[in-house]
């Protein structure tokens, strides 16, 4: 059994699109990141960060408990489980991980930035807000070129689509309309379709 801490945001949305893909028995706990939960003492044992997602999987190597915080560690830990959307030939793999990390390091954390700024923001900051709308269309701009010749970001679904796909979905605070990126929005057109991937983004925020 998986213990799943989370709460519904792209991060979140990604683990439990991957639950729901390899067919994993899981509990859903939410932390309210509203409230601060993710400060409170038991949860920070598992996620040292005070973020979302984190797992504790009671049958982990050697059949003992273990927990995994940073949501792309936890996607490479439940795809080396369920030997599923990561591939073992090492040339794929190494693309999976390249666009992993591109989610991890850039498309994540920079389209954040474009929802603070556009959504969450106390005051509108004109040069924030330039700033992380450029880098969005940038950054959907890199992944249509990538989608041009391939059906999902790898060839084959990975978790590289699951987790690049909740934050792409979340257009509207980027100010990005999907039909100007005819290749991701085809893709998340396909992507939607999976009602795994619908089950994925049920979480509520609040
Ligand atoms: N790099 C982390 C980022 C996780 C993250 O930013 N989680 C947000 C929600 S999407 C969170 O828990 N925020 C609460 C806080 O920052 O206090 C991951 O991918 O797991």
């Amino acid at each position: 059994m998986i213990d799943f801490y989370t709460w519904g945001t792209p991060n979140g949305h990604k683990i439990r699109i991957m639950l729901e893909a390899c067919g994993l028995e899981y509990r859903l706990h939410l932390v309210n990141i509203l409230n601060k939960e993710q400060f409170a003492p038991e949860f920070l044992k598992i996620s040292p960060n005070n973020k979302i997602p984190a797992i504790v999987d009671s049958e982990g190597p050697g059949g003992q408990p273990i927990s995994v915080f940073e949501s792309g560690a936890i996607l490479i830990y439940l795809a080396e489980k369920c030997g599923k959307y990561l591939p073992q030939d090492p040339r794929q793999r190494v693309e999976v991980m390249e666009w992993l990390m591109w989610q991890m390091g850039g498309f994540g954390p920079m389209l954040g930035q474009a929802h603070h700024f556009n959504k969450f923001a106390p005051e509108p900051v004109p040069y924030a807000i330039e700033r992380y709308c450029a880098e969005a269309h940038r950054l959907w701009g890199v992944l249509d070129e990538r989608l041009a010749s391939r059906e999902f970001v790898c060839g084959q679904m990975s978790i590289a689509d699951f987790a690049i796909y909740p934050w792409a979905n979340r257009f509207e605070f980027q100010k990005i309309e999907p039909e100007q990126y005819a290749n991701v929005h085809r893709w998340m057109e396909h992507m939607k379709s999976f009602d795994f991937v619908q089950t994925g983004l049920l979480t509520p925020e609040g």
